[in-house]
């Protein structure tokens, strides 16, 4: 199938869903076209069936902000037509699904029909979604996409709740490529650099946006460095990345502190963590726990939107209540001053993993695409 992929290309995870799901269909030999205003960061070699086509968005001086959604909706006409595409997916629907949607009917004015699917990821509908002044575009989207999929039942449901949609909407869950039956070995020379006295490392990765409560991140390291040798490891930037550098400059704890900022390879460092902590406002799915996960990471999360969805309490980790560090802090320790309960989590956390296997959910996209492409009105 020839197949035109339309993301994020940054560090956000629904970026990284649909550059790792195009990969992983190129292999099986679709022709994957990754549509952006910038290479994606996980499409950063070479790769047999993919093409990347910019959207090259000028700065012409009259306009304060570039209409980016009528630059995509262009491009999108462009490749489908000169590509000849079977079928669009866009990954978030802020301004993907809307773009896609003007490119169909335009190219429907030529005779020529596109289907688009289009991903829900979570902030598309849990933050900027629910913003009154998005909402009717999102709305009309969603419902006019030729099928549309979410990343959990819990962001199925914010939908439900939130937009008055009047179609069906799929849950296809988000992935990861588990490269074999056993744990990958970790970076001993990277955990000694970190941790040189086999100090525990908890690690955290994300975008520092306020929703994913950075400062409970350090609140429960803070908690659990009073008592016992740890260091904290960050992966990733943004807003709120220097509230945590001050939160552990004021508390004289930077010494055990590493920001390594943006890392591509971010399964290669979270390999030496002991544990991760993701204590989200909102979180739709939460790839990075699975990320950390499939390295044998477990996982201190709090319970909320699609997280119990991917970590199971008292097996791939613990989940709280949102702000709850005091509770996050007290699971933390309950694995890291016990050894024998921290190597049998490990374990649980891979295999928890396993479950969310790419080779489990791509068939279920090929099927998606096939049905799409051969009966495309709206289902
Ligand atoms: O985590 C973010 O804020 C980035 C955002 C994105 O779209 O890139 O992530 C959302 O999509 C991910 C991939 O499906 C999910 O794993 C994240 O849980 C979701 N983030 C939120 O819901 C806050």
């Amino acid at each position: 199938m020839n197949i035109g992929i339309v993301c994020y290309p940054t560090f956000g995870g629904s970026g990284v869903v649909a550059t790792e799901l195009g990969k992983a269909l190129a292999l099986k030999g679709h022709q994957i076209h990754f549509i952006s205003y910038q290479q994606p960061v996980r499409l950063d070699s070479f790769h047999e069936n993919i093409l990347y086509h910019e959207v090259n968005v000028s700065d012409y001086p009259l306009f304060d902000y570039q209409p980016y959604e009528l630059v995509l909706a262009s491009k999108l006409v462009d490749v489908v037509k000169y590509e000849k595409l079977d079928l669009l997916h866009v990954h978030y629907a802020i301004p993907h699904a809307s773009a896609a949607y003007m490119a169909q009917q335009i190219l429907k004015t030529e005779g020529i029909e596109i289907p688009f699917i289009t991903t829900l990821h979570g902030t598309d509908i849990t933050l900027v979604g629910k913003d009154a002044s998005f909402e009717p575009v999102i709305t009309f989207a969603i419902n006019q996409s030729n099928a549309v999929t979410a990343v959990s039942e819990s962001l199925k449901k914010d939908t439900l709740d939130h937009f008055k949609i009047n179609r069906s909407i799929e849950v296809i869950s988000n992935f990861i490529c588990i490269d074999g039956c056993k744990l990958p070995k970790m970076d001993a020379e990277l955990k000694l650099s970190i941790a040189p006295n086999g100090e525990k490392i908890l690690a955290h990765v994300s975008n520092f946006r306020p929703v994913k409560r950075v400062c409970d991140v350090v609140k429960i390291f803070a908690k659990v460095r009073e008592q016992m040798e740890c260091k904290l490891l960050l992966i990733g930037d943004g807003p709120d990345r220097h509230l945590a550098e001050t939160f552990c400059r004021e508390r004289g704890i930077s010494k055990d502190l590493v920001v390594l900022g943006k890392v591509k390879d971010t399964q290669h460092v979270l390999g030496i963590a002991d544990l991760f902590l993701l204590p989200s406002e909102s979180e739709s799915f939460g790839l990075a726990a699975l990320e950390a996960m499939a390295v044998g990471v477990p996982v201190i999360s709090s319970n909320t939107g699609g997280i119990p969805e991917v970590n199971t309490e008292g097996f791939s980790g613990y989940l709280s209540n949102v702000g709850d560090v005091e509770s996050m802090a007290k699971n933390a320790l309950s694995l890291l001053q016990d050894e024998e309960k921290l190597a049998q989590f490990k374990e649980q956390a891979f295999g928890q993993a396993k479950k969310f296997d790419i080779l489990k959910i791509l068939p279920i996209y090929e099927k998606l695409y096939k049905r799409v492409v051969e009966h495309p009105s709206t289902f």
